[in-house]
């Protein structure tokens, strides 16, 4: 069965059983205070805003009971997957691999590597660990959503313009149909936001789709509460 939804540049079809909802880097790295994300010298607050957001689609799509997959960005702890050019980008007096606030910055295994408690993973719900911007780039996650029959996403997370991004353009060139809820994702910058949403829904949806949750929750097929 397939399901419709009003969206930019027109309404995005997708089966929900064939589809993914994908959660990029809600990461107290990227969101908290002392993390990776104000180390490069930003204001997280726009970034928490997705939080409650994000939070509401997670719990009807899990109602729904479809699949849910996360992404983490962040290393190994001998650093051994992370190209030097990376590290040593920004110059940053506490970079990757150091000591930060929330323990090693953007390492996996610490506190400021995980997701944040509202969204925290279900058993069952893959967590891929990446080395880089893109979800696909040296993962799993194509094979899962083979295996899983996966043909379209519902894009949520941070940040817009990097890890999203990103994550939309590697997934368009496979194939697959992107929806990027605009108010589950999030920028440090608000002209970078709205730049990749038009950058994504230009050309006739040159990347894919963009809709609110709002229009997008209205749409899904939630089971009534007893
Ligand atoms: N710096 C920035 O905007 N983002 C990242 O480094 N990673 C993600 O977007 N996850």
């Amino acid at each position: 069965m397939t399901y419709s939804i009003p969206a930019d540049p027109y309404d995005f079809t997708f089966d929900p059983a064939a589809t993914a909802l994908l959660i990029i880097d809600m990461q107290r790295d990227f969101v908290d205070s002392g993390g990776f994300g104000e180390l490069l010298g930003n204001d997280v607050a726009p970034l928490r805003e997705v939080i409650a957001p994000i939070e509401r689609v997670l719990a009807a799509w899990r109602a729904c009971g479809l699949l849910v997959i996360h992404t983490r960005e962040g290393h190994r702890p001998d650093l051994s997957d992370c190209p030097p050019a990376k590290l040593a980008r920004g110059k940053l007096e506490i970079g990757i691999g150091d000591v930060g606030p929330l323990g090693r910055v953007l390492v996996r295994g610490q506190q400021g590597h995980d997701i944040v408690d509202e969204l925290r993973p279900l058993a069952g719900e893959p967590v891929i660990d990446k080395p880089g911007k893109g979800s696909f780039y040296a993962t799993d996650l194509a094979s899962i959503l083979a295996y899983r029959g996966i043909c379209s996403l519902i894009v949520t997370g941070v940040t817009t313009e990097v890890c999203v991004h990103t994550t939309v353009r590697e997934a368009n060139d496979r194939g697959f149909e992107c929806l990027v809820l605009s108010d589950c994702i999030a920028s440090y910058f608000p002209e970078f936001y709205d730049m990749t949403l038009k950058m994504i829904k230009a050309q006739g949806g040159i990347f894919g789709w963009v809709a609110p949750s709002e229009a997008f929750l209205a749409a899904l097929p939630v089971p009534a509460l007893p």
